[in-house]
């Protein structure tokens, strides 16, 4: 019996994830439940820590469409990697500024990011770690890959969150409203309110003073909640994996099958609503096979473009004082 191939060729789904960590494998446990992709190499600096999780994982393939697993700490393992996801980060240190804290992450990704196009000229990234804005900026720069090939997490995940809390007030199912934060990950994200709707009925023309201070529906407090919910996750478990895990599948599903489904996250957006800076922030964007295609410019409201752009001119003083 013949039991293997002769030739082993490169397989046109191969992703990649750097670090290991509790996001990182949900990640990747996603994208192996979901059968996304044919091969999958797991990479970080904790040896143990990856042979474990790869025999964990493999462990599980027979209940499963078949994929190669690899891990290791060589980025020799990652080439040909149509897709590499970094998920690797330094926790903030007591008494840590946040500026040396951007740096240590910068460092890590210095020392990341090199490697994997060096294997994989032509890959995508797509950045994960935090400050995922500022991050996807350096992993460009560091990548010297085209802008569409370096794409940020960002608020993919907070609209998905700022959708469920939305479908509990109209109780109906989150995939039936649509809905978008946009700007800068976090506490200063800016959700459209103009672009809220359920199958074409605007909340904006049922409540034209939605979002604002005048809107005694108070429909803002949801846009709070999505804020917090990230604090409180990790107040009450630790660290956020499983929806964040669902939100880099389905973008990752987008980019190898080439969907061009439009999804929120991080791309440069000099040019964009008004920014004048080199920064990476979230807009609605078309995702495929060369990743991001197109950007959806929305029509934003006078404050929205403000918040829009704060944002921008934030990220890109904090970018200036970055040592690359
Ligand atoms: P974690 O569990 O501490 O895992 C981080 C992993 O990175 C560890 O396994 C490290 O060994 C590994 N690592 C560190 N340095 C390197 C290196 N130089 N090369 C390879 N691997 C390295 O963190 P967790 O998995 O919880 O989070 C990972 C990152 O994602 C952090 O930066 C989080 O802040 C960030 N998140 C971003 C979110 C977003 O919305 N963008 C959401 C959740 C977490």
């Amino acid at each position: 019996m013949q039991t293997k191939a002769s030739v082993d060729t490169v397989s046109g789904t191969k992703v990649t994830v750097v670090g290991v960590g509790q996001v990182g494998m949900s990640i990747a446990f996603s994208i192996m439940t979901q059968g996304i992709a044919s091969e999958m190499t797991l990479v970080d600096v904790m040896e143990d820590k990856l042979k474990g999780e790869l025999m964990d994982l493999q462990h599980g393939l027979t209940f499963l469409d078949n994929m190669k697993i690899t891990a290791g700490s060589d980025y020799a393992l990652s080439a040909g990697s149509k897709l590499c996801i970094v998920t690797a980060g330094a926790q903030m240190r007591e008494g840590e500024s946040r500026l040396d804290l951007d740096q240590r992450n910068t460092n890590i990704l210095k020392d990341i990011i090199p490697k994997l196009v060096q294997y994989s000229p032509d890959t995508i990234l797509l950045i994960v770690s935090d400050p995922v804005d500022l991050l996807t900026y350096v992993a460009w720069k560091l990548s010297g890959l085209p802008k569409e090939r370096v794409i940020g997490s960002g608020t993919n995940v907070d609209s998905s969150r700022f959708r469920f809390l939305l479908s509990e007030r109209f109780d109906v199912a989150p995939t039936s409203i649509h809905g978008w934060i946009i700007g800068e990950q976090g506490d200063s994200s800016v959700p459209v309110w103009s672009g809220v709707d359920v199958a074409g009925v605007r909340l904006r023309d049922l409540n034209p003073a939605v979002g604002t201070s005048e809107d005694t529906e108070n429909w803002n407090s949801i846009h709070r909640q999505v804020i917090q919910s990230a604090y409180e996750i990790i107040r009450l478990k630790g660290y956020p994996s499983w929806a964040m895990a669902l939100s880099v599948s389905v973008l990752t599903r987008a980019i190898l099958n080439n969907t061009r489904n439009v999804y929120a996250v991080s791309t440069f957006v000099e040019g964009i609503h008004g920014v004048q800076y080199p920064v990476f922030l979230s807009v609605p964007c078309v995702l495929g096979e060369n990743g991001i295609t197109d950007v959806i410019q929305q029509t934003l409201t006078e404050d929205e473009r403000t918040q829009f752009q704060k944002s921008a001119a934030t990220l890109n003083e904090v970018q200036s004082n970055l040592v690359f």
